[in-house]
């Protein structure tokens, strides 16, 4: 082992098991997905599709791309997946391309409501090639007469749902029928959720949208990357030439095979009874941090956000700082109509699907709201939030045993 990167990798290992993980698009792999993910199939070159490689000896990787995608198609219910993406970007950049000729107009919900960066914003491509209008969040709530207005009044081509920092549930039924009304596509971004789905948790938007992108290490605990979904030939064989040879070249066969395996693990009990315990966890946090005097959003998925300038006088940035110090993971989020810029924001984005994976439990969940809450406001000196924090870690798994 390089000793020089090796250090580094053990040091992240005790971060990561010495560290209460409220990143909300943060997981843990199973060996299994991690040791797929390290494996031997990063030696092959398989530019193109399964039967139409442009090189020779891909008689096995193709079948486990094929396995890949017929195990997304069973776990979302979709007629066909592009399993390529190299991450969430790429398969939204690709799905674009596919539905929209350049310049076309999406409207979605902007980066600061808690859309993503390539949901429009100005220092992502995806601003430069299309045309974005945005519909605002009522109360930090999704207005389905709103978002229907704004589409009669401005026609967009695509229509987006689907964000990274939104704690509600979200009708994907009411959108189609919004898309469908002015004529426009409709899309998903499911990254955040897509474990939710996945376990039947939330909505699944599969039915409704022309095309679905996702991530498949969020909520859905595999290897970091991403994935396509949708239902219409002609709309599949664009999305395919969207990746490769457009967007992508060589496909990542490694984590295409670990992404098989968090297909097939998604499917399992086990993972049913997970993200309902994330759910649970998240609730519960939320839920402690309210009777405590806090001010945050509820929740409905494995995420939820605090207003910790209102609540606490201080800005997301210093709160994230503050809370790192004592080993609680968190990111400064902005927060609908915040005063404040992304670097400083006024709120932060706290989420349980990872600290769930470790074994995190109900009761745990609403001490590490009292944890946060004391240490913010001043009221629990650092040694002891550290103790506490250290306590916690200690009584769940290791990661490198998950
Ligand atoms: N950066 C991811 C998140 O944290 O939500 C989205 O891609």
């Amino acid at each position: 082992m390089d000793q020089e990167i090796n250090k580094y990798l053990l040091l992240e290992q005790d971060r990561q098991n010495n560290g209460i993980e409220l990143i909300a698009s943060e997981n843990y792999t199973s060996k299994e997905i991690r040791e797929m993910c390290g494996s031997i199939l990063t030696n092959k070159y398989a530019e193109g599709y399964p039967g139409k490689r442009y090189y020779g000896g891909c008689e096995f990787v193709d079948r486990i791309e094929c396995i890949a995608i017929e195990r997304a198609c069973q776990l979302f219910g979709s007629k066909f997946a592009n399993v390529q993406p190299h991450s969430g970007s790429q398969a939204n950049a690709a799905a674009y391309r596919a539905l929209l000729p350049e310049g076309g107009k999406i409207l979605s919900l902007v980066l600061n409501d808690g859309g993503h960066l390539t949901h429009g914003s100005p220092v992502s491509f995806s601003s430069h090639l299309y045309t974005f209008v945005h519909y605002p969040l009522n109360n930090g709530h999704l207005d389905y007469d709103e978002i229907k207005r704004i589409a009669l009044e401005e026609k967009p081509d695509l229509i987006l749902s689907g964000y990274s920092a939104y704690p509600y549930a979200i009708d994907f039924k009411r959108f189609k029928e919004i898309a469908d009304k002015v004529g426009a596509y409709f899309m998903v971004d499911m990254a955040h959720i897509a474990g939710l789905i996945a376990s039947g948790a939330h909505m699944n938007p599969v039915p409704y949208a022309d095309v679905v992108t996702s991530t498949t290490h969020k909520t859905l605990r595999g290897p970091r990357g991403g994935l396509i979904l949708c239902n219409d030939e002609e709309i599949a064989k664009k999305i395919n030439s969207a990746i490769f040879p457009y967007y992508q070249g060589g496909p990542l066969e490694h984590i295409i095979a670990a992404k098989a395996i968090c297909f097939k693990e998604a499917m399992s009990n086990e993972f049913k009874e997970y993200i309902n315990n994330v759910v649970i966890n998240t609730k519960a946090c939320a839920d402690k941090l309210q009777e405590l005097g806090a001010n945050v959003s509820g929740t409905d998925n494995h995420l939820f956000n605090m207003n910790v300038l209102e609540t606490y006088g201080m800005t997301g940035k210093d709160a994230q700082i503050a809370l790192e110090e004592i080993g609680i993971a968190t990111n400064k989020n902005m927060i609908p109509n915040d005063t404040l810029p992304p670097s400083k924001a006024s709120g932060l984005r706290i989420g349980f699907a990872a600290v769930t994976t470790r074994g995190c439990t109900k009761a745990q969940a609403e001490e590490i709201a009292v944890i946060i809450h004391q240490y913010l406001n001043k009221s629990l000196d650092k040694e002891k939030a550290q103790a506490l924090v250290k306590k916690l870690t200690t009584s769940w798994k290791q990661i490198q045993n998950i």
